[in-house]
């Protein structure tokens, strides 16, 4: 079920391309070898980066996906509760709706303030990390998505660090290395439950768990939301 739905998703956002087998009859042509698919990641803005690169699936290993609040890049993680207060995310929109596939499930977080307060830093220095159950994963690209309400808490300044560290030093802010620094790109608002440009990462490193971390945010506003988190590579 959650396999169509994350296809589904994508199929929004990738073109796939397929080389065409040949049609001539010659032995040498014949040849049932199968040229590798190839994957091309595609925006709405014109101009924007083309790469070639996959979806990596988000699912995670059995310890699930880590909600963190008050965490910033190489600093340890705190540990986001679920709840309407400070430091906390609603029971429904958990850092497992980032990571899902689906556009129309969110991760809310208040970050340091509490569901009633609209205030600039809400829901900044939010995010959450997990272990893929892939396994190592080289990223090369990322992207976010919007969610289906309140441009101003979109995200605008992210970070992604990957680690290759058992937990629970995977908690440690010495496990991370930082592998991107800045714009998410939502610069330009695409509007609700659209996912932003995508974004190139120069890393060479393959990793297994990855920490995504938001800094800075549209507007003022109560926290920060987004529908999906999503990274390209292979
Ligand atoms: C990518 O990273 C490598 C190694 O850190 C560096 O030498 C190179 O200049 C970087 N390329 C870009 C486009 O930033
Ligand atoms: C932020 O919100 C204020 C108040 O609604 C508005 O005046 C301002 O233009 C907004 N800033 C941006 C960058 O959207
Ligand atoms: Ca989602």
């Amino acid at each position: 079920m959650m396999t169509t739905i994350a296809k589904a998703s994508i199929a929004l956002m990738l073109t796939t391309t397929t080389t065409e087998p040949s049609t001539t009859t010659t032995t040498e042509s014949s040849t049932t070898t199968t040229e590798p698919l190839s994957t091309f990641i595609t925006t709405a803005e014109p101009g924007s980066t083309t790469t070639e690169a996959d979806l990596i699936s988000l699912d995670s290993t059995d310890r699930g996906v880590y909600a963190i609040y008050q965490t910033k890049i190489s600093k340890n993680s705190q540990r986001s509760a679920v709840g309407n207060l400070y430091g906390s995310y609603p029971p429904d929109q958990s850092p497992d709706n980032a990571c899902d596939g689906n556009h129309l499930t969110k991760y809310l977080n208040f970050g340091m303030c509490f569901e009633d307060s609209h205030e600039v830093q809400c829901g900044l220095d939010t995010g959450f990390f997990l272990e893929l159950k892939r396994g190592a994963s080289l990223v090369t690209g990322l992207q976010i998505c919007t969610a289906e309400d309140y441009a101003t808490r979109d995200p605008l300044t992210i970070s992604l660090e990957g680690s290759n560290e058992p937990y629970p030093t995977l908690i440690l802010g010495p496990s991370w290395t930082l592998i991107y620094n800045g714009p998410s790109g939502l610069q330009k608002d695409p509007g609700r439950l659209t996912c932003g440009i995508v974004q190139l990462v120069n890393n060479s490193a393959q990793y297994k768990s990855y920490r995504f971390l938001v800094s800075g945010k549209r507007n003022i506003s109560n926290s920060v939301q987004y529908s999906e988190l999503k990274l390209f590579g292979h």
